[in-house]
Protein backbone atom coordinates (compact mmCIF):
# COMPACT_ATOMS: atom_id res chain seq x y z
CA UNK A 1 0.00 0.00 0.00
CA UNK A 2 2.50 2.65 0.79
CA UNK A 3 4.62 1.43 -2.26
CA UNK A 4 1.07 2.44 -4.25
CA UNK A 5 1.20 5.56 -2.10
CA UNK A 6 4.72 6.81 -2.95
CA UNK A 7 4.44 5.75 -6.63
CA UNK A 8 1.47 8.07 -6.61
CA UNK A 9 2.93 10.79 -5.35
CA UNK A 10 6.04 10.49 -7.39
CA UNK A 11 3.17 10.71 -10.31
CA UNK A 12 2.42 13.91 -9.30
CA UNK A 13 5.05 15.31 -8.33
CA UNK A 14 7.53 13.79 -10.82
CA UNK A 15 10.13 13.84 -8.29
CA UNK A 16 11.22 11.63 -5.77
CA UNK A 17 11.82 13.46 -2.97
CA UNK A 18 12.23 16.87 -3.89
CA UNK A 19 9.25 19.43 -4.74
CA UNK A 20 9.06 19.46 -9.06
CA UNK A 21 11.15 22.19 -10.47
CA UNK A 22 7.66 22.17 -12.58
CA UNK A 23 7.21 23.64 -16.16
CA UNK A 24 6.36 27.66 -15.47
CA UNK A 25 9.13 30.77 -14.61
CA UNK A 26 6.62 30.65 -11.01
CA UNK A 27 7.36 27.36 -10.48
CA UNK A 28 10.65 27.29 -11.28
CA UNK A 29 10.89 30.84 -8.36
CA UNK A 30 8.85 28.85 -6.15
CA UNK A 31 11.49 25.74 -6.20
CA UNK A 32 14.48 28.09 -6.00
CA UNK A 33 12.43 29.67 -3.11
CA UNK A 34 12.03 26.34 -1.21
CA UNK A 35 15.60 25.83 -1.84
CA UNK A 36 16.63 29.16 -0.42
CA UNK A 37 14.58 28.46 2.72
CA UNK A 38 15.68 24.84 2.95
CA UNK A 39 19.21 25.90 2.94
CA UNK A 40 18.71 28.40 5.42
CA UNK A 41 17.10 25.69 7.44
CA UNK A 42 19.76 23.77 7.10
CA UNK A 43 22.11 26.08 8.23
CA UNK A 44 20.35 27.39 11.33
CA UNK A 45 19.90 23.40 12.21
CA UNK A 46 23.59 23.24 11.88
CA UNK A 47 24.52 25.71 14.27
CA UNK A 48 21.63 25.62 16.73
CA UNK A 49 22.47 21.49 17.03
CA UNK A 50 25.94 22.00 17.16
CA UNK A 51 25.76 24.46 20.51
CA UNK A 52 23.47 21.85 21.62
CA UNK A 53 26.01 19.14 20.85
CA UNK A 54 29.01 20.43 21.71
CA UNK A 55 27.88 21.81 25.10
CA UNK A 56 26.53 18.42 25.85
CA UNK A 57 29.58 16.79 25.26
CA UNK A 58 32.46 19.47 26.53
CA UNK A 59 30.55 19.83 29.32
CA UNK A 60 29.60 16.61 30.05
CA UNK A 61 29.21 15.81 34.29
CA UNK A 62 32.66 13.77 33.95
CA UNK A 63 34.28 16.57 33.08
CA UNK A 64 32.60 19.30 34.74
CA UNK A 65 31.04 17.68 38.18
CA UNK A 66 30.04 21.11 39.19
CA UNK A 67 27.73 22.94 36.53
CA UNK A 68 28.03 27.05 35.63
CA UNK A 69 25.08 28.93 37.41
CA UNK A 70 25.20 32.38 35.13
CA UNK A 71 21.88 33.60 34.80
CA UNK A 72 20.64 36.27 32.37
CA UNK A 73 22.55 38.17 29.85
CA UNK A 74 21.46 41.00 27.78
CA UNK A 75 23.88 40.71 25.04
CA UNK A 76 22.80 36.77 24.47
CA UNK A 77 19.10 38.05 24.12
CA UNK A 78 19.75 40.76 22.05
CA UNK A 79 21.27 38.67 19.70
CA UNK A 80 18.79 35.76 19.48
CA UNK A 81 16.14 38.36 19.12
CA UNK A 82 17.86 39.72 15.84
CA UNK A 83 19.18 37.38 14.47
CA UNK A 84 15.98 35.34 13.89
CA UNK A 85 14.15 38.78 13.03
CA UNK A 86 16.84 39.57 10.38
CA UNK A 87 16.14 35.91 9.00
CA UNK A 88 12.86 35.96 8.83
CA UNK A 89 12.38 39.78 7.09
CA UNK A 90 15.36 38.25 4.59
CA UNK A 91 13.24 35.24 4.16
CA UNK A 92 9.72 36.57 3.29
CA UNK A 93 11.51 39.84 0.93
CA UNK A 94 11.89 37.22 -2.42
CA UNK A 95 8.82 35.31 -1.06
CA UNK A 96 6.61 38.37 -1.15
CA UNK A 97 8.06 38.92 -4.61
CA UNK A 98 7.18 36.06 -6.15
CA UNK A 99 3.41 35.95 -4.05
CA UNK A 100 2.78 39.26 -5.69
CA UNK A 101 3.52 37.81 -9.57
CA UNK A 102 1.19 34.71 -8.49
CA UNK A 103 -1.88 36.84 -7.71
CA UNK A 104 -1.09 39.42 -10.71
CA UNK A 105 -3.64 37.51 -13.28
CA UNK A 106 -3.53 40.45 -15.62
CA UNK A 107 -3.19 40.47 -19.07
CA UNK A 108 -3.87 37.27 -19.74
CA UNK A 109 -4.22 35.54 -22.88
CA UNK A 110 -7.07 33.31 -22.66
CA UNK A 111 -9.25 32.10 -18.89
CA UNK A 112 -10.36 28.68 -18.45
CA UNK A 113 -13.34 27.95 -15.62
CA UNK A 114 -12.25 25.40 -13.51
CA UNK A 115 -15.43 24.27 -11.48
CA UNK A 116 -15.58 21.14 -8.57
CA UNK A 117 -18.12 19.05 -8.58
CA UNK A 118 -18.41 16.07 -6.35
CA UNK A 119 -16.30 14.06 -8.13
CA UNK A 120 -14.91 15.55 -10.97
CA UNK A 121 -13.33 18.51 -13.20
CA UNK A 122 -15.50 20.72 -15.14
CA UNK A 123 -13.62 23.00 -17.84
CA UNK A 124 -15.28 25.88 -19.63
CA UNK A 125 -13.23 27.43 -21.88
CA UNK A 126 -14.39 30.84 -21.89
CA UNK A 127 -15.06 32.39 -25.10
CA UNK A 128 -14.66 29.10 -27.15
CA UNK A 129 -17.71 27.48 -26.95
CA UNK A 130 -15.72 24.84 -25.36
CA UNK A 131 -16.48 22.86 -22.14
CA UNK A 132 -16.60 19.65 -20.59
CA UNK A 133 -16.52 17.21 -17.39
CA UNK A 134 -12.90 15.51 -17.00
CA UNK A 135 -13.39 12.46 -14.47
CA UNK A 136 -11.30 9.40 -13.33
CA UNK A 137 -10.21 7.20 -16.19
CA UNK A 138 -12.52 3.97 -16.96
CA UNK A 139 -9.32 1.97 -16.63
CA UNK A 140 -8.78 3.60 -12.95
CA UNK A 141 -12.00 3.41 -11.92
CA UNK A 142 -12.59 -0.04 -12.77
CA UNK A 143 -9.34 -1.09 -10.84
CA UNK A 144 -10.49 0.78 -7.50
CA UNK A 145 -14.08 -0.92 -6.92
CA UNK A 146 -13.69 -3.26 -4.14
CA UNK A 147 -12.42 -6.83 -5.17
CA UNK A 148 -12.10 -5.46 -8.73
CA UNK A 149 -9.53 -7.97 -9.09
CA UNK A 150 -7.20 -5.79 -11.00
CA UNK A 151 -3.91 -5.93 -9.72
CA UNK A 152 -3.37 -1.84 -9.57
CA UNK A 153 0.16 -1.96 -10.51
CA UNK A 154 -0.56 -2.85 -13.98
CA UNK A 155 -3.14 -0.07 -14.47
CA UNK A 156 -0.72 2.88 -16.07
CA UNK A 157 -0.95 6.60 -14.16
CA UNK A 158 -3.15 4.74 -11.63
CA UNK A 159 -6.03 7.52 -10.28
CA UNK A 160 -4.25 9.95 -11.66
CA UNK A 161 -5.68 9.72 -15.29
CA UNK A 162 -9.13 10.87 -16.78
CA UNK A 163 -11.37 10.34 -19.78
CA UNK A 164 -10.70 14.00 -21.14
CA UNK A 165 -7.84 15.71 -20.28
CA UNK A 166 -7.51 19.96 -19.81
CA UNK A 167 -5.49 20.95 -23.01
CA UNK A 168 -4.06 23.91 -22.90
CA UNK A 169 -0.93 25.68 -25.18
CA UNK A 170 1.85 26.67 -23.97
CA UNK A 171 3.68 29.95 -24.18
CA UNK A 172 0.21 31.88 -23.11
CA UNK A 173 -0.84 33.54 -19.88
CA UNK A 174 -3.90 31.26 -19.29
CA UNK A 175 -5.81 32.33 -16.41
CA UNK A 176 -7.66 29.85 -14.63
CA UNK A 177 -10.87 31.12 -12.24
CA UNK A 178 -11.20 28.49 -10.03
CA UNK A 179 -15.25 27.20 -8.26
CA UNK A 180 -16.80 24.64 -7.11
CA UNK A 181 -20.26 23.69 -7.27
CA UNK A 182 -21.22 21.35 -4.29
CA UNK A 183 -18.40 21.82 -1.38
CA UNK A 184 -14.94 22.61 -1.34
CA UNK A 185 -12.69 21.03 -3.74
CA UNK A 186 -8.62 22.59 -4.58
CA UNK A 187 -7.35 22.45 -8.23
CA UNK A 188 -3.89 21.17 -8.04
CA UNK A 189 -1.34 20.63 -10.08
CA UNK A 190 2.39 20.70 -8.82
CA UNK A 191 4.19 21.52 -12.10
CA UNK A 192 2.43 24.28 -12.57
CA UNK A 193 2.87 25.71 -9.42
CA UNK A 194 -0.67 26.32 -8.81
CA UNK A 195 -3.08 25.03 -5.82
CA UNK A 196 -6.39 27.02 -5.23
CA UNK A 197 -9.14 26.22 -3.14
CA UNK A 198 -12.23 26.08 -5.34
CA UNK A 199 -15.06 27.33 -3.25
CA UNK A 200 -18.63 27.68 -4.09
CA UNK A 201 -19.90 30.52 -4.55
CA UNK A 202 -16.58 31.92 -4.97
CA UNK A 203 -14.12 32.65 -8.29
CA UNK A 204 -10.61 32.50 -7.24
CA UNK A 205 -7.87 33.63 -9.75
CA UNK A 206 -4.36 32.31 -9.95
CA UNK A 207 -2.66 31.62 -13.41
CA UNK A 208 0.25 30.09 -15.56
CA UNK A 209 2.20 30.38 -18.53
CA UNK A 210 3.62 26.44 -19.36
CA UNK A 211 7.25 26.80 -21.48
CA UNK A 212 6.82 23.15 -22.61
CA UNK A 213 4.22 20.77 -23.94
CA UNK A 214 4.17 17.84 -22.08
CA UNK A 215 0.90 16.04 -19.47
CA UNK A 216 1.18 16.86 -15.95
CA UNK A 217 -1.17 15.60 -13.69
CA UNK A 218 -2.08 16.88 -10.18
CA UNK A 219 -5.24 15.82 -7.84
CA UNK A 220 -7.89 17.36 -5.76
CA UNK A 221 -6.21 18.84 -2.77
CA UNK A 222 -8.87 19.75 -0.56
CA UNK A 223 -11.18 16.51 1.25
CA UNK A 224 -13.83 16.87 -0.57
CA UNK A 225 -16.09 13.74 0.46
CA UNK A 226 -16.13 10.16 -0.44
CA UNK A 227 -14.48 10.43 -3.72
CA UNK A 228 -11.94 13.21 -2.91
CA UNK A 229 -9.41 10.79 -4.37
CA UNK A 230 -10.78 9.67 -7.30
CA UNK A 231 -11.25 13.22 -8.79
CA UNK A 232 -7.28 13.82 -10.68
CA UNK A 233 -6.02 16.64 -13.01
CA UNK A 234 -4.38 16.04 -15.89
CA UNK A 235 -3.19 18.58 -18.03
CA UNK A 236 -1.76 17.90 -21.34
CA UNK A 237 0.19 21.51 -22.70
CA UNK A 238 0.23 21.26 -26.63
CA UNK A 239 2.32 23.35 -28.82
CA UNK A 240 -0.14 26.50 -30.03
CA UNK A 241 -0.68 25.28 -33.72
CA UNK A 242 -1.83 21.98 -32.36
CA UNK A 243 -3.80 23.29 -29.74
CA UNK A 244 -5.46 25.43 -32.04
CA UNK A 245 -6.14 22.50 -33.79
CA UNK A 246 -7.84 20.31 -30.88
CA UNK A 247 -9.58 23.46 -30.26
CA UNK A 248 -10.96 23.78 -33.96
CA UNK A 249 -11.76 20.06 -33.71
CA UNK A 250 -14.00 20.67 -30.52
CA UNK A 251 -15.80 23.11 -31.67
CA UNK A 252 -16.45 21.31 -34.17
CA UNK A 253 -17.89 18.54 -32.10
CA UNK A 254 -19.28 20.70 -29.66
CA UNK A 255 -21.70 22.13 -32.77
CA UNK A 256 -22.62 18.88 -33.64
CA UNK A 257 -23.22 17.63 -30.12
CA UNK A 258 -25.05 21.04 -29.36
CA UNK A 259 -27.69 20.89 -32.26
CA UNK A 260 -30.10 18.32 -31.33
CA UNK A 261 -33.30 17.94 -33.48
CA UNK A 262 -36.51 19.51 -32.79
CA UNK A 263 -38.19 16.62 -34.10
CA UNK A 264 -35.86 13.49 -34.30
CA UNK A 265 -36.68 9.75 -35.84
CA UNK A 266 -36.17 8.32 -32.45
CA UNK A 267 -39.75 9.56 -31.67
CA UNK A 268 -40.56 7.11 -33.28
CA UNK A 269 -38.99 4.52 -32.55
CA UNK A 270 -37.01 4.58 -35.84
CA UNK A 271 -33.33 5.55 -35.53
CA UNK A 272 -31.80 8.82 -36.64
CA UNK A 273 -30.28 8.45 -40.38
CA UNK A 274 -26.45 7.92 -40.00
CA UNK A 275 -26.16 10.74 -42.74
CA UNK A 276 -27.55 13.15 -41.13
CA UNK A 277 -24.66 14.90 -40.72
CA UNK A 278 -24.56 17.55 -38.05
CA UNK A 279 -24.19 20.84 -39.70
CA UNK A 280 -22.78 23.60 -37.86
CA UNK A 281 -24.97 25.55 -35.76
CA UNK A 282 -25.02 29.41 -36.69
CA UNK A 283 -22.16 31.28 -35.82
CA UNK A 284 -22.48 32.82 -32.04
CA UNK A 285 -21.43 35.74 -33.47
CA UNK A 286 -18.99 37.32 -30.44
CA UNK A 287 -18.18 34.72 -29.06
CA UNK A 288 -18.38 36.13 -25.37
CA UNK A 289 -18.50 34.42 -21.93
CA UNK A 290 -22.33 35.09 -22.06
CA UNK A 291 -22.81 33.70 -25.59
CA UNK A 292 -21.37 30.85 -24.03
CA UNK A 293 -23.42 30.52 -21.28
CA UNK A 294 -26.18 30.46 -23.63
CA UNK A 295 -24.93 28.37 -25.75
CA UNK A 296 -25.05 25.90 -22.88
CA UNK A 297 -28.47 26.30 -21.59
CA UNK A 298 -30.57 26.60 -24.37
CA UNK A 299 -28.94 24.19 -27.40
CA UNK A 300 -32.31 23.10 -28.67
CA UNK A 301 -33.16 26.29 -29.66
CA UNK A 302 -30.52 26.54 -32.84
CA UNK A 303 -30.91 22.94 -33.97
CA UNK A 304 -29.84 21.83 -37.12
CA UNK A 305 -29.55 17.54 -37.20
CA UNK A 306 -29.91 14.79 -34.78
CA UNK A 307 -27.12 12.65 -33.52
CA UNK A 308 -27.08 9.05 -35.12
CA UNK A 309 -27.58 6.25 -32.84
CA UNK A 310 -24.47 4.99 -33.52
CA UNK A 311 -22.90 8.42 -31.97
CA UNK A 312 -25.31 8.42 -29.10
CA UNK A 313 -24.31 4.81 -28.65
CA UNK A 314 -20.83 5.82 -28.55
CA UNK A 315 -20.81 9.32 -26.66
CA UNK A 316 -23.36 7.67 -24.06
CA UNK A 317 -20.49 4.33 -23.63
CA UNK A 318 -18.49 7.20 -22.35
CA UNK A 319 -21.09 8.73 -20.14
CA UNK A 320 -21.81 5.63 -19.10
CA UNK A 321 -18.15 4.68 -18.06
CA UNK A 322 -17.65 7.91 -16.27
CA UNK A 323 -20.57 8.81 -14.61
CA UNK A 324 -22.47 5.87 -14.02
CA UNK A 325 -20.28 2.74 -14.00
CA UNK A 326 -19.14 3.21 -10.17
CA UNK A 327 -22.55 2.22 -9.27
CA UNK A 328 -24.39 0.41 -11.85
CA UNK A 329 -21.10 -1.27 -13.16
CA UNK A 330 -19.34 -1.90 -16.18
CA UNK A 331 -21.76 -4.50 -17.75
CA UNK A 332 -24.68 -2.68 -16.14
CA UNK A 333 -25.13 -5.70 -13.43
CA UNK A 334 -25.02 -2.84 -10.58
CA UNK A 335 -24.33 -4.24 -7.42
CA UNK A 336 -27.76 -5.07 -5.96
CA UNK A 337 -29.63 -4.43 -3.25
CA UNK A 338 -28.39 -1.21 -2.95
CA UNK A 339 -27.52 -0.20 -7.22
CA UNK A 340 -29.89 -2.01 -9.38
CA UNK A 341 -29.04 -3.83 -12.58
CA UNK A 342 -30.00 -1.92 -15.62
CA UNK A 343 -30.49 -5.07 -17.55
CA UNK A 344 -33.50 -5.40 -18.52
CA UNK A 345 -34.80 -3.26 -15.72
CA UNK A 346 -38.35 -1.71 -15.88
CA UNK A 347 -37.19 1.82 -16.01
CA UNK A 348 -33.88 1.34 -18.01
CA UNK A 349 -36.15 -0.29 -20.72
CA UNK A 350 -39.84 1.55 -19.88
CA UNK A 351 -41.04 4.73 -20.90
CA UNK A 352 -37.86 7.29 -21.94
CA UNK A 353 -39.69 10.23 -19.78
CA UNK A 354 -39.67 8.63 -16.41
CA UNK A 355 -35.98 7.10 -16.92
CA UNK A 356 -34.54 10.36 -18.19
CA UNK A 357 -36.25 12.09 -15.55
CA UNK A 358 -34.95 9.55 -13.13
CA UNK A 359 -31.16 10.50 -14.12
CA UNK A 360 -32.06 14.22 -14.05
CA UNK A 361 -33.37 14.29 -10.74
CA UNK A 362 -31.85 11.81 -8.96
CA UNK A 363 -33.62 8.93 -6.71
CA UNK A 364 -33.26 8.17 -3.37
CA UNK A 365 -29.29 6.80 -3.46
CA UNK A 366 -28.76 8.20 -6.80
CA UNK A 367 -27.44 11.16 -7.47
CA UNK A 368 -29.18 13.82 -10.02
CA UNK A 369 -27.45 14.51 -13.13
CA UNK A 370 -28.62 17.62 -14.26
CA UNK A 371 -25.37 19.31 -14.62
CA UNK A 372 -24.49 17.07 -17.75
CA UNK A 373 -25.73 18.12 -21.35
CA UNK A 374 -28.88 17.50 -22.41
CA UNK A 375 -27.23 15.55 -25.32
CA UNK A 376 -25.16 13.28 -22.56
CA UNK A 377 -27.98 12.43 -20.52
CA UNK A 378 -29.63 11.56 -23.97
CA UNK A 379 -26.99 9.46 -24.99
CA UNK A 380 -26.17 7.59 -22.29
CA UNK A 381 -29.95 6.50 -21.77
CA UNK A 382 -29.81 5.57 -25.41
CA UNK A 383 -26.22 3.53 -24.29
CA UNK A 384 -28.32 2.01 -21.69
CA UNK A 385 -31.70 1.09 -23.47
CA UNK A 386 -29.39 -0.19 -26.45
CA UNK A 387 -26.69 -3.02 -24.57
CA UNK A 388 -26.54 -5.75 -22.58
CA UNK A 389 -29.37 -7.13 -24.50
CA UNK A 390 -31.59 -3.97 -23.63
CA UNK A 391 -33.30 -3.30 -26.42
CA UNK A 392 -35.86 0.19 -26.24
CA UNK A 393 -36.42 3.32 -28.02
CA UNK A 394 -33.29 5.77 -28.74
CA UNK A 395 -33.68 8.67 -26.64
CA UNK A 396 -33.55 12.43 -28.62
CA UNK A 397 -32.10 15.71 -26.50
CA UNK A 398 -35.37 17.28 -26.60
CA UNK A 399 -36.88 14.59 -24.80
CA UNK A 400 -33.91 15.01 -21.48
CA UNK A 401 -35.18 19.22 -21.95
CA UNK A 402 -38.64 18.21 -21.26
CA UNK A 403 -37.56 16.55 -17.84
CA UNK A 404 -35.65 19.57 -16.48
C1 LIG B 1 -24.02 6.83 -6.77
C2 LIG B 1 -24.51 5.65 -7.42
C3 LIG B 1 -25.23 5.81 -8.75
C4 LIG B 1 -24.76 6.39 -9.88
C5 LIG B 1 -23.42 7.07 -10.10
C6 LIG B 1 -25.79 6.21 -10.86
N1 LIG B 1 -26.85 5.56 -10.33
FE1 LIG B 1 -28.49 4.97 -11.32
N2 LIG B 1 -29.25 4.20 -9.61
C7 LIG B 1 -28.63 4.24 -8.39
C8 LIG B 1 -29.55 3.76 -7.39
C9 LIG B 1 -29.27 3.65 -5.91
C10 LIG B 1 -30.75 3.44 -8.05
C11 LIG B 1 -32.05 2.94 -7.44
C12 LIG B 1 -32.88 4.14 -7.12
C13 LIG B 1 -34.17 3.76 -6.44
O1 LIG B 1 -35.06 3.27 -7.14
O2 LIG B 1 -34.24 3.95 -5.22
C14 LIG B 1 -30.50 3.71 -9.44
C15 LIG B 1 -31.43 3.48 -10.45
C16 LIG B 1 -31.20 3.71 -11.78
C17 LIG B 1 -32.14 3.36 -12.83
C18 LIG B 1 -33.43 2.65 -12.64
C19 LIG B 1 -33.17 1.19 -12.51
C20 LIG B 1 -34.44 0.44 -12.14
O3 LIG B 1 -34.78 -0.46 -12.88
O4 LIG B 1 -35.03 0.79 -11.12
C21 LIG B 1 -31.59 3.77 -14.00
C22 LIG B 1 -32.16 3.61 -15.39
C23 LIG B 1 -30.32 4.38 -13.68
N3 LIG B 1 -30.13 4.31 -12.33
C24 LIG B 1 -29.47 4.94 -14.60
C25 LIG B 1 -28.30 5.58 -14.27
C26 LIG B 1 -27.50 6.27 -15.21
C27 LIG B 1 -27.78 6.40 -16.69
C28 LIG B 1 -26.44 6.77 -14.52
C29 LIG B 1 -25.31 7.64 -15.06
C30 LIG B 1 -25.70 8.87 -15.68
C31 LIG B 1 -26.59 6.38 -13.15
N4 LIG B 1 -27.73 5.66 -13.04
C32 LIG B 1 -25.68 6.66 -12.16
C33 LIG B 1 -27.34 4.65 -8.13
C34 LIG B 1 -26.54 5.29 -9.03
CU1 LIG C 1 -12.51 17.43 -4.60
Amino acid sequence: MWMAGIGLAMAYTGERYNLPMGVTEISREVHGLHMLIFWVCVAIAVVVFGAMFYSVFAHRRSVHPKPADFHESTTVEIVWTTIPFIILIAMAIPAAGTLIKMEDTRNSDMTIKVTGYQWKWHYDYIGQDVAFFSTLSAESNRARQLGSGIDVNTVPNYLVDVDKPLVLPVGQKIRFLVTANDVIHAWWVPALAVKKDAIPGYINEVWARIDEPGTYRGVCAELCGRDHGFMPIVVQALPEDEYNAWLAEQKGSEVAAAAPAATTASDAGVDAPAEAVAEPAPAAGETTELAAAAAEEAPAADAAAAPSKDEQMAAGEKVYNGQCAACHQAGGTGIPPNFPSLVGGAVSTGPAAEMLNQIVKGKNLMPPFGHLSDDEIAAVATFVRNSWGNSASAVAPAEVAAQR
